[in-house]
């Protein structure tokens, strides 16, 4: 294990390109062992103000450099974060606590949206097309909106920043980001690496803070012209309707209820691979973690039985161990909401088939630990089946067929991620055609989206926008449409044309 340490005890601001003090502070605490980190700031409004204020200065020439040069910076970014991999991996797992092999994999994301998206800065494509009239030339491009907001969650502190902050900025935009107050030391991070990279100063601008405050504080901003928010569904509702006042634009990923559907053809072997990777990895903590498993009734029982087996050898602990597959929960009021959501499956009538407790013993004293959980002969409708409970429990719920599969996976609010285990071609067409999330996955869990494709879901999962991927640019980016006449006469659109 490491014994790694920050530098500071106490994060500071970054805006316009100062390290500004913050007089007060909260403590950051590492979940699996309790302990103290480092204290994260509790910015006011004043200073949100502040940090847009040095955006909105410092964007207007930053939409004048070159894109291919805008994107130089995010090039430099990938390499001193590659460079850094292992110390960012280790911090990471250390603020929130999920196993290293993960944090290693979620840095790396990062890393890679670096080089995709320094990439744009070479794309960014428009449209060229034809004219109406005679003589006249039509094109639509890409134009930055200005300054942006991103709110990010403190399951993915690296990972969800880099997708929205790394568009945003190569599309020639200027950030303030407030990071989770659980997970601030990535954001830290992140910030001095985009200052050794030579980001001018007040293109990235973090404000350490509570939501109620800065995120408030953003929200309501005139400035801000975009917000880009992963968190809870209540939240981004909140914001939702706020920046709809506004005519703000907003793009907002807000969880999932993700199943993976075993059929009575799949290899089971492989299906029980898959849902002990998106079921316990991150200890169930991700928008995409699967926390439904729609069985075929056929081979219900076998599964369940494998499933068991497997359960039993998962090691729990702190994930800075290299042995440890399932880390700790983020923090008491985490356990609290997965603890409730125990009661009510057992008071609904679901079957408890191991786990369901709190590990609270020898080294799992200090920390934030849960037994990963598996719940079998649950009903579709049942609130375990249907409410995000962001822990490691699963559901089984049991179908006739393939039909009533598809079916049960799309009767949520939530239309984040999905999966299906199957050799059955045809229905491998139909699961990808019929489930209805953003995200398809065949013959694999519910986890793993890669970061050159589009990030969101369907219905209660967000507003329609997507992170990563080409995408992202739709969220950071306004389109123009341009028009050169070059008649030498006044040409009258609609009017003019010669028939
Ligand atoms: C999240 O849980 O919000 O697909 C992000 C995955 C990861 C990202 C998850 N690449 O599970």
């Amino acid at each position: 294990m490491t014994t790694l340490s920050l530098e500071v005890e106490k994060l500071n601001n970054f805006i316009n390109g100062e390290w500004v003090d913050v007089s007060e502070a909260q403590a950051v605490i590492n979940p699996a062992t309790g302990e103290e980190i480092v204290q994260v700031p509790l910015s006011t409004k004043e200073m949100v103000d502040e940090a847009v204020a040095a955006a909105k200065a410092a964007q207007k020439e930053w939409a004048l450099v070159p894109a291919p040069q805008r994107a130089e910076v995010l090039y430099r970014v990938g390499y001193i974060m590659k460079e850094r991999k292992e110390r960012l991996s280790q911090l990471l797992t250390m603020e929130n606590g999920k196993v290293i092999e993960e944090a290693r994999g979620e840095v790396q994301e990062g890393i890679d949206m670096a080089f995709y998206m320094a990439g744009e800065g070479r794309r960014l494509f428009g449209q060229t097309t034809p004219a109406e009239l005679k003589d006249k030339f039509a094109m639509s491009q890409r134009a930055p909106v200005g300054v942006v907001g991103i709110i990010t969650p403190w399951n993915f502190p690296i990972a969800i920043a880099t997708w929205k902050s790394f568009p945003a900025i190569v599309a020639g935009n200027a950030v303030v980001w407030k990071p989770a107050t659980e997970t601030p030391i990535m954001a830290y991070e992140l910030a001095k690496i985009f200052e050794e990279a030579g980001l001018p100063k007040g293109i990235i601008n973090v404000v350490f803070g509570a939501g109620s405050v800065v995120g408030e504080a953003m929200v309501h901003h005139e400035a801000i012209r975009v917000i880009s928010f992963t968190g809870s569904n209540d939240t981004g509702r909140n914001i939702a309707s706020e920046c709809g006042k506004q005519l703000k634009k907003v793009s907002l990923e807000m969880g999932g209820k993700n199943a993976v559907i075993v059929m009575d053809d799949a290899d089971l072997d492989l299906a029980v691979e898959g849902i002990l990777w998106s079921a316990f990895g991150t200890s169930g903590q991700r928008c995409t973690a699967c926390s439904r498993v729609i069985v075929h009734e056929k081979v219900k029982r076998t599964l369940e039985e494998r499933l068991l087996a497997a359960m039993d050898k998962l090691s729990i602990g702190n994930g800075l161990d290299e042995s440890i597959k399932v880390g700790p929960i983020i923090n008491q009021s985490g356990i609290a909401k997965i603890k409730q959501y125990i009661e009510i499956g057992k008071a609904e009538g679901a079957d408890l088939l191991a786990g369901g407790y709190e590990l609270t013993e020898d080294a799992h004293e200090n920390g934030y630990y849960f037994a990963p959980t598996l719940f079998t002969n649950a009903k579709a409708d049942m609130r375990i089946a249907q409410e995000e409970i962001f822990g490691p429990v699963v559901s089984i719920i049991p179908v006739a067929s393939f039909e009533e599969a598809i079916e049960v996976n799309n009767g949520v609010t939530y239309g984040l991620s999905s999966s299906i285990f199957t050799n059955d071609v045809n229905r491998v067409f139909k699961a990808q055609r019929d489930l209805d999330t953003g995200i398809v996955y065949v013959n694999a869990g519910t986890t793993g989206a890669e970061i050159h494709l589009p990030f969101g879901g369907t219905k209660g999962t967000g507003n329609g926008h997507r992170d990563s991927g080409i995408q992202a640019l739709d969220v950071f980016t306004e389109w123009k449409a341009i028009y050169v006449d070059y008649s030498g006469k006044l040409q009258r659109a609609q009017i003019d044309v010669e028939s």
